[in-house]
C-alpha cells in the first residue's frame, strides 16, 4: 500500500509544476522565444513580425496550450542555451539541432525540422570543397560559420585551425564576406543557403550539398531542464499536429519534410551525435 501511495504522489508531482508554468505563461500572454533570424528556419520582418518554420510550429502549439503570442529575441546559436538556462527566454525555437552535448543541457521536444549541411561557394566550386576535412587539408582555406553553431563545431572537429574558422553573425554577413573574398565558403544547412542564394540573385555563387561526411540533423523546441512538464505538454500537441497533417501544412511550404521529422525521435537523435 505504502509503495503505491508514494508512486501515486510522485506521478502527481509534475501536474502542479505544469499548471503553475502554464498559468504564468497564460498570464504573461506570450512565450519568450530565442531565434536566429535565419530563413526559412526563423525570420523577423522589417515590421517586427516573426515567421519561419520553427516559430510558426511553436505559435500553433502554444495557441493550443492557451498562450496566444510569441515574443522573439535574436541570438547567436552559441548564446541560446545560456539564455534559456538563465531564464531570459522560455524556449528556443530556432532550428537548434539536437546532438548529445545539447541534449544534456536542455529538454528537447520531439523532432521538428530536419536538414543536411551545405556550403555556399563560388560557382563551379573551384577549390573543390566537399567536406569539412577539405578545408583542413587546404592550408589557406577559410570557412565561415555561425558562432556556437553546428557547422563551426564540425569544421573544428575536422581539424580546421581556429583562425581559419571565421565566425559569421548572420546569413547576410556571410554572403557579403564570401562575395568580398574574406572567406572561401560559408556553411549553413541546405535550406538556409538555398534561401540566401535565391534572394541574393548572385549567379557567381552556388550551393554544394550535402557536405560529405556530415550527418542530417533535426531540431526540436528546446526547454529549460526544469520545464520538462511544459515540454511534455508541447509534445502532446506536436504529436497531434503531426497526426492531423497540420504539422506538414506549416513546415512543408518552407521546404522542410514532415516525414523526415516523423521518421525519427528525440531519443535516437540525442544518442547519435
Ligand atoms: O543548430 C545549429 O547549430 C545550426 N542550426 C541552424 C538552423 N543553422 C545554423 C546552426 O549552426
Amino acid at each position: 500500500m505504502r509503495t503505491t501511495l508514494i508512486a501515486a504522489l510522485l506521478l502527481a508531482a509534475p501536474l502542479p509544476a505544469l499548471a503553475e508554468k502554464l498559468d504564468d505563461l497564460r498570464e504573461q500572454g506570450f512565450v519568450r522565444i530565442a531565434i536566429g533570424n535565419e530563413p526559412p528556419y526563423t525570420a523577423v520582418g522589417s515590421d517586427g513580425t516573426v515567421s519561419g518554420a520553427a516559430p510558426d510550429v511553436a505559435r500553433a502549439v502554444f495557441e493550443k496550450l492557451g498562450i496566444p503570442d510569441l515574443e522573439a529575441s535574436i541570438a547567436e546559436y552559441g548564446a541560446m542555451i545560456p539564455s534559456l538556462q538563465a531564464g531570459r527566454v522560455d524556449v528556443i525555437t530556432a532550428g537548434l539541432f539536437m546532438k548529445k552535448e545539447r541534449c544534456d543541457a536542455v529538454a528537447y521536444s520531439e523532432p521538428i525540422l530536419c536538414d543536411a549541411e551545405a556550403l555556399l561557394v563560388p560557382a563551379g566550386n573551384p577549390k573543390g570543397f566537399r567536406s569539412y576535412e577539405d578545408f583542413a587539408n587546404q592550408p589557406d582555406a577559410r570557412i565561415g560559420a555561425p558562432g556556437g553553431g553546428t557547422e563551426e563545431r564540425l569544421a573544428l572537429d575536422a581539424g580546421v585551425p581556429r583562425d581559419r574558422v571565421i565566425v559569421v553573425p548572420d546569413p547576410q554577413s556571410g554572403l557579403t564576406m564570401l562575395q568580398q573574398g574574406r572567406i572561401d565558403a560559408y556553411s549553413l544547412p541546405v535550406l538556409s543557403l538555398n534561401d540566401l542564394l535565391s534572394k541574393s540573385g548572385d549567379d557567381s555563387l552556388e550551393v554544394f550539398a550535402p557536405v560529405v561526411g556530415a550527418p542530417v540533423y533535426c531540431d526540436g523546441a528546446a526547454f529549460n531542464k526544469n520545464d520538462t512538464a511544459l515540454r511534455d505538454a508541447f509534445d502532446v500537441e506536436l504529436a497531434a499536429m503531426k497526426e492531423s497533417g497540420e504539422f506538414a501544412q506549416i513546415i512543408e511550404p518552407y521546404g522542410f519534410s514532415a516525414d523526415a521529422a516523423k521518421s525519427t525521435t528525440r531519443e535516437q537523435l540525442c544518442a547519435a551525435q
